[in-house]
């Protein structure tokens, strides 16, 4: 297709100097920019697109490289705002090629006329925000400046080419081609030496085919990548008949999922299945040939923990020794150094049987490091290679390139972007910045974007920005800034969410690590498509929360805050508990509410494997009472923890908490043994406490029987077990019964008042409510018996208890009387440790395998009691964060060249 040249639009301005006044300014004429243009369009509002491209296509425009082709299935990875243009064009396969996905913008653009707003040839060279007049003004390389009352950056994630990086580049004489600007002419390979740097994406699309023509070639590598045989052909006939079956459905589902392509979610955990069970989902997801099929549906731990990650990992590079005949090359292509899909995987199409043919050879350059590129060829620390043509398939300045690097945009008070940004990318939603008002950008860091299908996203994104845009101008504003606090807020949230995934555990350009000296961290948001829309959708509900707004003649309007302070998969527990509409529990009744807790027990996640699972009985204040023994798998015999389930004194039992037993147990190595302590109403007060002391005391005499090490025990509690587990302390102390090392009180009942701020500010909303409370506290105590230490330990003498870990959760009615014992008990002398969950409600630690995010706080825990027992801390890859809600920090990339 010729190249478009400079259209027609700017002219006029041209000749008379003036800078060309629109509505909106969009960088860009690639899959967002062309939506944009229509979108804009059909809102009414004038808009010019600028583009350094001589024609349509953005990063289909530049990536020409042989093999070149989408990674998402073509028909996922397509516009769907138009039905009409759904069938008006059909993909000729399962993931197109470049030519093919170019010829499909360019139609689009025909279709809907866009060009005419196209201005190509033409870069933005600086964008300043003016203040007195409330425009950006665009200066360009060609033709007129701009003035548009909104700057909007539809520059892609992966358009700005990374410097190679590599000493000598300079001096070669031979030729040189980037994947990411591969020439428009033929590059003829045939006969020659040729040299690939770089095994990305890009690099493992091209290796196969420059393989089949070159004379020589030679791939420096320095990470193995994953990938994954795409098995290209036609669109595969199940996902058509999916697609064609209810269309509407089926974009619709795409528009609420996590990655943009409707798949079912994943329940089945990898330890619930044989290994002929994975061994079989692994191999359908070998054969589909599809990165979202194999990331998302193999088991429900694959992309959140590491063992989970582990067994999909060790199943690929099975596949590559499989493939690759010789077993050194085969080594050096399996990926041992980041957990499956934390780095960007690959599809290929015969990727590592290329290194079977007698004319590719790998040099694995974490052992040998380029030394320089000569005028002749590449000089390793061990070798040299004569080479004819050297092709950098070396990446990008992802995410934030496109956006900052490209030309300096300044804003409020003549602030750069540059400097903003200097640690980090800063961003509302991944699609506005605060200082920079009315620009926006599309798909930038903090969006779903590369973590998506683009196309999806692109579209959520625009048709948000543009709906604003229109309400903007019906309600008389002309300014939209996102706020500081707004903005801060959005920061926490995406490292929520990246605590949530393994992408933080891999250097990567979705962290920034590829590029020297670029602030580390995640930058796509990580929490899914659907979160991130419904997010959106309640920023614009709640009066543009987080925005300030202005204009002639209306007041200012600024809601202010943030809009998710949850913990991400406290927000997606809660908002589907929310949907079932359940009754209040205190409305079943004692019986009722125990069945409820039944039924909602069996649908959860079943708790990890532990060494042994044995239930007995034990004696308790009044007679026997049953327990269950979690052992470790280790060799014992190990430290105890008494532990007492949560309920109000009403609900649960010795099983109740199995899979937070089990995880404790699992991180602590140590035994727990759980309590079926006797319930209200049937026995109420004091038998919950009396039954926790004496059966204290039984497992503490018991010690050497259980198996269990002679000596203290501890204890622990979640919520009602807290209250049972700290009034046992006390009673222990005053009683001289058993010896207690240590008490773990996780969001324990410490007080009978419900005057304490997070008893209203948590009232209603996060499933423990405020009346559920009364309730349980009716069942179990007459006001008069309510201030007794053995229910209200806050009330107790706290002077010489064990040492204490005290948890207490954000969004917990409980939050604030968990504070005070922890204040009260160091006040008093005993040693306390404190640990406070941000964004998590009463259950979220001890939802196993739901709250992920609680993980780090089960970890600390988990070492708390090791502490208390004397034991050296446990420290697991990628559970290392000192609270709920840190990401581990970032680790050193290897200089493999340069
Ligand atoms: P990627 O995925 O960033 O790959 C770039 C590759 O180049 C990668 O293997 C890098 O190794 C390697 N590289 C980069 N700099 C050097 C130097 N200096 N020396 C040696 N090797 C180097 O970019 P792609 O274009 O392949 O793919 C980008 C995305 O486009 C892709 O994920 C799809 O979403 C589409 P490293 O891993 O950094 O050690």
């Amino acid at each position: 297709m010729p190249d478009v040249t400079v259209a027609g639009s700017a002219s006029e301005a041209t000749r008379n100097g003036q800078p060309q006044q629109v509505d909106v300014a969009v960088v860009g004429a690639g899959f967002a920019g062309l939506y944009l243009l229509h979108r804009l369009r059909k809102a009414g509002l004038t808009a010019v697109a600028l583009e350094e491209a001589g024609d349509v296509g953005g990063t289909w425009y530049w990536n020409r490289y042989p093999g070149a082709r989408c990674d998402i299935q073509t028909i996922d990875y397509s516009y769907t705002f138009d039905p009409e243009l759904e069938s008006a064009w059909k993909w000729s396969e399962k993931y197109a090629t470049q030519p093919e996905i170019l010829r499909y913008l360019g139609f689009v653009a025909d279709r809907y006329e866009l060009r005419r707003d196209i201005r190509f040839g033409t870069k933005v060279t600086a964008a300043n925000w003016d203040e007195a007049t409330e425009r950006w003004q665009l200066a360009t390389d060609n033709g007129a400046a701009v003035a548009c009352r909104y700057y909007i950056m539809a520059t892609g994630c992966l358009s700005a080419p990374k410097p190679p990086e590599i000493d000598g580049v300079k001096d070669f004489k031979g030729e040189v081609y980037f994947t990411g600007r591969w020439p428009h002419e033929e590059v003829k390979l045939a006969g020659k030496r040729v040299a690939v740097i770089g095994t990305g994406s890009s690099g493992i699309q091209a290796i196969p085919l420059i393989a089949e023509q070159a004379a020589q070639l030679t791939v420096f590598q320095r990470t193995p990548n994953f990938a994954l045989p795409a098995h290209n052909g036609p669109p595969p006939a199940d996902r058509m008949a999916l697609l064609e079956g209810d269309r509407a459905t089926y974009r619709e589902q795409a528009r609420w999922s996590l990655a943009g392509v409707p798949w079912p979610q994943q329940t089945a955990v990898s330890w619930q299945l044989s290994d002929a069970e994975r061994r079989e989902r692994f191999e359908r997801a070998w054969a589909a040939g599809d990165l979202v099929h194999i990331l998302t549906q193999l088991w429900a731990d694959q992309g959140v923990d590491v063992d989970g990650n582990a067994l999909v990992a060790e199943l690929l590079r099975e596949k590559i020794r499989a493939t690759v005949m010789d077993p050194e090359t085969a080594a050096a292509l399996s990926p041992h150094d980041h957990p499956f899909g934390a780095k960007r995987p690959c599809l290929d199409t015969n990727y590592y049987a290329t290194y079977n043919r007698p004319n590719v050879t790998l040099v694995n350059l974490r052992q040998e490091p380029i030394k320089e590129i000569t005028a002749s060829g590449i000089t390793t620390d061990k070798r040299t290679f004569d080479i004819d043509v050297i092709v950098f398939a070396t990446g990008f300045d992802a995410m934030t390139g496109a956006i900052m690097a490209v030309h300096p945009i300044t804003g409020r008070g003549g602030r750069s972007l540059s400097d903003v940004w200097a640690n980090g990318p800063q961003t509302y939603l991944g699609l506005t910045v605060a200082g920079f008002p009315n620009l926006f950008m599309i798909t930038g860091p903090g969006s779903p974007s590369v973590l998506s299908n683009m196309a999806v996203s692109i579209e959520q994104h625009i048709d948000w920005v543009a709906d604003r845009l229109i309400a903007m101008r019906e309600a008389g504003f002309t300014t939209v800034e996102a706020t500081e606090t707004a903005q801060a807020g959005w920061a926490r949230h995406m490292a929520d969410c990246a605590t949530l995934t393994l992408h933080r555990l891999a250097n990567t350009w979705y962290t920034g690590a590829n590029v020297p000296g670029k602030a580390w961290g995640v930058m796509p948001y990580t929490g899914g498509v659907g979160p991130y829309r419904s997010i959106c959708n309640e920023v614009a509900s709640r009066g543009m929360l987080g925005f300030r707004l202005t204009g002639p003649g209306v007041a200012e309007q600024c809601n202010d805050g943030e809009v998710v302070r949850l913990q991400p998969d406290v927000r997606l527990v809660l908002g589907m508990l929310e949907q079932m509409n359940l009754p209040p529990i205190e409305s079943l009744g004692a019986e009722g509410a125990r069945d409820f807790v039944n039924q909602f027990n069996k649908a959860r996640p079943p708790g990890r494997p532990v060494g042994e699972v044995i239930d007995g009985t034990l004696q308790g204040a009044e007679g026997p009472l049953p327990y269950r023994l979690y052992r470790p798998a280790t060799p014992g015999p190990h430290p105890i923890v008494v532990y007492f389930h949560g309920g109000g004194w009403v609900l649960g039992d010795e099983q109740s908490d199995d899979p937070f037993c089990r995880d404790m147990c699992r991180r602590s190595g140590m035994i727990f043994v759980s309590v079926g302590y006797r319930h209200a109403p049937e026995h109420r007060f004091p038998a919950a406490a009396e039954d926790g002391y004496a059966a204290t005391c039984w497992i503490a005499e018991h010690a050497a029987e259980l198996g269990g090490k002679a000596g203290p025990v501890m204890v622990a509690g979640w919520s009602a077990g807290g209250n049972i587990a700290a009034v046992t302390c006390q009673l222990a102390r005053d009683r001289g019964g058993a010896q207690i090392s240590g008490q773990l009180l996780v969001c324990p009942v410490t007080d009978c008042t419900f005057d304490r701020p997070s008893y209203n500010e948590n009232a209603t909303g996060y499933f423990l409510t405020r009346s559920l409370m009364d309730w349980f506290w009716d069942s179990y105590c007459s006001p008069a018996e309510r201030t007794d230490p053995r229910v209200s330990p806050l009330r107790g003498k706290l002077e010489n208890l064990p040492q204490a870990v005290v948890v207490t959760c954000e969004f917990d009615p409980l939050r604030d009387e968990g504070v005070a014992y922890a204040e009260a008990l160091a006040a008093a002398g005993v040693p306390v440790e404190q640990l406070k969950a941000r964004g998590h409600f009463h259950s979220s630690l001890t939802m196993v395998d739901v709250v992920i995010t609680g993980v780090s706080g089960r970890a600390q825990m988990a070492n708390a009691l090791r502490r208390f027992a004397g034991l050296p801390l446990e420290r697991r890859q990628g559970e290392e964060g000192a609270a709920p809600g840190l990401t581990a920090p970032p680790r050193e990339i290897d200089a493999a060249a340069g």
